[in-house]
């Protein structure tokens, strides 16, 4: 290409006025513009969808604007950048959260009203990007969001996959998957980079060469793949920041393949070349289980090995050497996936620039920081050592060269401790030899953080002890956090209008601790009567989307009570199930006159469950006959619904949750690293039933017992009680309600009989049999609470109260202070 025109950056503020106007008839006049042009449609007819992204060109516009100053003034300053690496990144719909991060949302809005649309009607055209499975994934988006609105100098890097999470359907009650093609309507949100490309390279020898009198080695790889950058600008809250997200994806490389050309196989060799393209095309669907699959190791290097090129690429732009490199970059690993980095950063280091080994070791010493995710030690990824070494066997070399200089540091601190040695190697020797990625990620990473306090207790009493004893100094926690942008000024526009008319400002949107402030009004009976019809709103849309969704009316003075979050046997959706078989066997049971106390609930669960998971499949069937059952029970009647609601993404989670009244984190003891959703929840003011499991520790902290719904064995007594096996005692009702399903009372007998002996016999290894009594307690405790609306309403705004430690905005100034050492780099206006 021929060489840039630059506009120097001085003069460029100069420029301001040049930029886009946002006054209503500019904004008309530019959806109109982009109808016309860019959607190619006349101006003079044109139908929702075709409106949504014209109105998405037109706040994409402005973003752009905004994202090119902040990296030209970032490219000015060069400040330390923090590189969050992810393989997955659930950003869910981008309009609202993007007009309302520029501070033009209202605009926008008039300026459609005039033109004969509605904001609201047209975001919901908007399909989600779903590009991660869950808790994981959703983090790394509200912590973009919050890097972005604190001016943090910071990149996320990820895969830009075809087919993100897939589509749920719900066929009789079972788990279907489709894909979602999620870019077959365009992505207006995405910049294309046609000219930021790297090749990725795999498989192939490592030979030795000659070099300087001695040997080197060289990598000759046997396939290579280009990686195209698909950027996504994310811009900040109340400051012109906009910050990159930076999606690789891949395509065949311009290299040709002379010999199958040559050969005359054109088309064969056009096919192959086109093969490439499936290394960013689908996310895997699990969320827990490794697989050791080839495909996924391939992910993994590819957009670690992009991401990196690209990284250095831009440090080399400015700098001559790497004495500085720890001076300006930080690589944050999520979870062990992007580990791989470390190895490739060696390589790079040491094969391509050169430096010598241990120079390149001091390095990677001072630049990369791990957060695990992980409870489980079986959770943790291992990569088998004959997979690695075809696909990258340079980095196999490096990885136990890194392991033969730890484990000879190790014996001179620890001794021939030869079982502590060895669990504590990089390399497994085993019946199938292993790379454990965790182990590498430790070694290799200055800070270890788990993600809440117990979590962290966890990997410091058992998951890494070993580590921990050695290296106290490296593990810290940092409890996650959720953007209230996204989880209260998106999602819930009627709170947050009163959040901020009873605190006379809107600074708790960039600055959350100010809803401490709602405390003093909690007894307020103004505020109460404005709350009350708040929630009541929310919760008449969510009974429209219940009915639509499944043809189920409910009743909104019902309490509506909630359970969203991946179908897992330790997140015990079978113990709600099960709970509200109960509820249903005593409604059936009681006096007609009795009747008239019980608590009207409509219970809503939704989830998607990994395909190959079959008792998660078994318990989505469950949760459907039972409310087939209960659902066309007229004997009940408004006293009790069920509803599945399928297809759990990012924007149902933003429709149900401001509409909860209750919801439920009911892990067993010691099982959930931290759990997210209870924060969003809880800064809508629903009120949790929870155990005490994960951040759910330190909600209680901030909220107080009283102000939830509490119960079930604590973490350390979970191991005891497994222990008892058979002998553990269960309670009646229990017993009873198993049977209930056992008997074929909800249908599919055969069906579900693998799911009771789950919870039966000493198999019980959830504890839900244990657990059922207090459950029952905690659920009569929310009942009692709720005939009192003026309680209900005071513990209501005193959780959105109480919420504000867990904005990720709290999380990611941790990580910058302690764990990045980066400071804010804020963008003139
Ligand atoms: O407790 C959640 C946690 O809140 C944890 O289960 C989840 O991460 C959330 C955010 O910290 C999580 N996801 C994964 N591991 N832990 C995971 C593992 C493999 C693939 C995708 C996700």
């Amino acid at each position: 290409r021929g060489g840039e025109t630059r506009v120097g950056v001085e003069n460029m503020f100069g420029l301001m006025d040049r930029f886009l106007k946002s006054d209503p008839s500019s904004l008309q006049k530019d959806i109109l513009d982009h109808v016309e042009y860019t959607v190619a449609r006349s101006r003079f007819s044109f139908d929702d969808f075709e409106a949504y992204q014209a109105l998405a060109h037109s706040v994409r516009d402005r973003l752009i604007e905004r994202w090119h100053d902040t990296q030209l003034h970032f490219k000015k300053k060069d400040p330390k950048r923090i590189y969050f690496l992810s393989m997955e990144f659930l950003m869910g719909r981008s309009l609202s959260n993007s007009a309302i991060n520029l501070g033009i949302r209202d605009q926008y809005a008039d300026a459609l009203k005039e033109l004969g649309f509605e904001f609201e009607v047209l975001a919901e055209q908007e399909g989600d990007a779903a590009l991660g499975n869950g808790g994981l994934a959703r983090l790394s988006a509200c912590q973009m969001d919050s890097l972005a609105t604190m001016d943090y100098p910071a990149w996320g890097y990820g895969l830009r996959y075809q087919y993100g999470l897939f589509r749920q359907v719900i066929l009789d009650g079972y788990q279907h998957e489709q894909p979602d093609y999620w870019l077959n309507f365009g992505n207006p949100w995405e910049i294309e980079r046609v000219h930021v490309t790297y090749p990725v390279k795999f498989y192939g020898t490592v030979e030795d060469e000659n070099f300087n009198g001695g040997k080197r080695k060289v990598w000759l790889p046997g396939e290579t793949v280009e990686a195209v950058a698909y950027d996504n600008p994310i811009p900040g809250h109340g400051t012109r920041n906009t910050i990159t997200l930076r999606l690789w994806a891949a395509k065949p490389s311009d290299q040709i393949d002379m010999e199958s050309y040559n050969t005359g196989d054109y088309i064969n060799a056009v096919v192959n070349r086109q093969r490439a393209e499936t290394i960013s095309s689908v996310l895997f669907p699990d969320d827990r289980s490794y697989q050791g699959k080839e495909l996924r190791l391939k992910q993994q290097y590819f957009f670690v090995s992009a991401s990196l090129q690209d990284i250095i690429r831009r440090f080399k732009d400015s700098h001559s050497n790497f004495d500085d490199f720890h001076e300006k970059v930080a690589l944050q690993l999520n979870d062990t996936h992007p580990s791989l980095a470390i190895a490739e950063v060696m390589r790079v280091l040491v094969d391509e620039e050169h430096l010598d080994w241990n120079r390149a070791w001091d390095i990677v010493c001072k630049i990369f920081s791990f957060t695990t995710h992980t409870v489980l030690p079986e959770g943790l990824e291992k990569v088998p050592v004959d997979l690695l070494e075809s696909l990258l066997p340079r980095h196999l070399q490096i990885i136990y060269d890194i392991n033969f200089d730890y484990i000879e540091e190790l014996k001179k601190k620890i001794g021939l401790d030869y079982d502590r040695l060895s669990r504590m190697s990089i390399v497994e020797d085993g019946a199938i030899k292993s790379i454990r990625m965790a182990n590498l990620a430790i070694v290799c990473s200055h800070t270890v953080n788990g993600v809440s306090r117990v979590h962290s207790e966890l990997l410091k009493t058992r998951v890494f002890k070993d580590f921990y004893e050695l290296w106290p100094h490296k593990f810290d926690y940092k409890t996650n956090g959720v953007t209230q942008r996204r989880w209260i000024v998106v999602s819930n526009p009627s709170l947050s209008a009163l959040i901020s008319k009873w605190l006379g400002t809107e600074a708790w949107i960039r600055d959350v601790d100010l809803l401490a402030g709602l405390q003093e009004q909690a007894a307020n009976a103004d505020l109460h009567e404005e709350w009350r019809m708040v929630r009541k709103v929310n919760k008449m849309r969510l009974a429209e989307y219940i009915e639509a969704m499944s043809g189920v009316k409910v009743s909104v003075s019902a309490m509506f009570d909630v359970q969203i979050k991946r179908i897992h046997e330790y997140k015990r959706q079978l113990l709600n199930i099960l709970g509200i078989v109960h509820r249903y066997d005593c409604i059936k049971n009681m006096e007609k006159s009795d009747r008239t106390k019980v608590v009207p609930r409509v219970c809503i669960i939704g989830g998607k469950a990994a395909p190959g998971y079959e008792i998660a499949r078994k318990i989505i069937k469950l949760c459907n006959a039972v409310a087939e059952k209960i659902n066309n029970d007229p004997d009940v009647g408004d006293l009790l619904k069920l509803v599945f609601i399928p297809d759990y993404n990012v924007s149902v989670a933003e429709l149900v949750i401001p509409g909860a009244d209750l919801s439920q984190h009911i892990s067993t003891a010691g099982h959930e690293a931290s759990g997210t959703g209870s924060m969003k929840f809880l800064m809508n003011g629903c009120l949790l039933l929870a155990t005490e499991d994960g951040s759910t520790v330190e909600i209680i902290e901030e909220i107080g017992k009283d102000n939830m719904f509490l119960f079930g064995a604590k973490m350390h007594e979970v191991p005891a009680l497994r222990e008892k096996g058979p002998a553990l005692k269960v309670p009646l009702q229990f017993a009873r309600v198993v049977r209930m399903v056992r008997d074929g009372y909800f249908g599919f007998q055969d069906y579900f009989e693998s799911l009771c002996d789950k919870v039966e016999g000493g198999n019980d290894f959830y504890l839900l049999g244990y657990d059922f009594q207090s459950y029952l307690e905690a659920q009569a405790a929310a009942d009692k609470a709720f005939v009192d609306q003026e309680k209900w309403t005071r513990m209501s705004i005193l959780s959105t109260a109480g919420s504000g430690r867990f904005s990720s905005d709290r999380t990611i100034e941790e990580y910058a202070e302690k764990t990045w050492g980066i400071e804010p780099c804020r963008c003139p206006f």
